[in-house]
């Protein structure tokens, strides 16, 4: 294990410990890019922006950029109308989806009114709660037929920082993948209570240990990934649920030959709401990294 160490000054108060190198840790940005096609690149855009009425363009009349947010909900009505202008209020060039699963305390209807008020938000409606992984699976690939240029995940609770977005998208211009870690400077996570940042933390060791990820955090799911990529892995045979999804996609980055570009970032715990975290899907996660080391060494992938 790492050497003992406090933050970094003004920025954590949390006793850190330092996330040993993982193994492999600078050559992620050296992986062979993902192919995109000089040839076709150009008949992409055109496709795009014919088939996406919404496209925009800038003051050159050159088509813009599409950052598409996916913010899966569940009961985040409190959260979502604070959510929604600040997320918008980062770049012009950002929109962002909701995914809500019938929420009983009407997320949906909030989601539909901020739609209403602005083109900038859409929503995905599903009809019951099927879990986060199917929800981001389905937000992800709605993201993708809206003519998402970049797709971001990002939870609905704040504790993926709205502000966080002007670094990913200065940063994906030049990676297939722009993750943000909680491990990648010390342990920047503020006002959990030990026991789970201690779980969280040997979790992400134990993933990257049997899976042999290279990413520091393997389960965080605050990502901004290309629309290439992503079709690519195809979104659709992501199949895990919570953070196995995250696994399961990190994953699917790696084995595309993503370049991956991981930011530090301080996750807080939700102010808002309460947690839909289960034993369940902690359990899965154990299960899904043991079956993708299966899966890698037998040649099923
Ligand atoms: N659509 C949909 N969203 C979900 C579901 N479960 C969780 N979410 C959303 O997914 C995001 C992450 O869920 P959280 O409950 O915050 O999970 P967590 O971050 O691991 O745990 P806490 O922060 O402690 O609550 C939030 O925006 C939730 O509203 C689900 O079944 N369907
Ligand atoms: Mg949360």
């Amino acid at each position: 294990m790492g050497n003992l160490r406090w933050g970094r000054g003004r920025r954590s108060y949390w006793p850190s410990l330092r996330a040993p190198r993982p193994r492999g840790a600078g050559k992620l940005e050296e992986r062979p890019r993902v192919r995109t096609s000089a040839a076709t690149a150009p008949r992409r855009a055109l496709t795009l922006a014919a088939r996406t009425p919404n496209s925009r363009l800038s003051a050159r009349g050159a088509r813009l950029s599409r950052c598409i947010v996916v913010v899966p909900t569940y009961n985040e009505a409190e959260n979502l109308p604070l959510l929604v202008p600040e997320v918008l209020a980062q770049d012009p060039r950002i929109e962002l989806l909701v995914v809500d699963d019938d929420s009983p305390d009407g997320t949906g209807k909030r989601a539909d009114d901020l739609a209403l008020a602005d083109p900038r938000v859409h929503v995905l409606h599903r009809p019951h709660k099927q879990g986060l992984g199917p929800a981001y699976r389905a937000g992800i690939a709605r993201a993708l037929e809206l003519g998402a240029d970049w797709v971001v995940q990002m939870d609905a609770d704040f504790s993926h920082p709205p502000a966080m977005l002007v670094e990913m998208l200065a940063e994906i211009e030049r990676y297939d993948v722009v993750s943000g870690s909680r491990y990648i400077d010390g342990i920047t996570v503020v006002n959990w209570p030990i026991e789970r940042i201690l779980i969280s933390y040997f979790g992400n060791a134990y993933v990257r240990r049997v899976t042999g990820l290279a990413v520091t955090d393997t389960t965080g799911g605050f990502r901004c990934m290309r629309r290439e990529l992503l079709e690519r892995i195809g979104i659709e045979r992501i199949r895990a649920n919570g953070y196995g999804f995250q696994i399961e996609l990190n994953h699917g980055c790696a084995r595309a030959g993503a370049r991956v570009k991981e930011i530090p970032f301080f996750f807080s715990d939700r102010r808002r709401g309460i947690s839909k975290l289960s034993w369940q899907i902690g359990f899965e996660a154990i299960w899904i990294a043991m079956r993708l080391r299966v899966a890698d060494a037998l040649g099923w992938l």
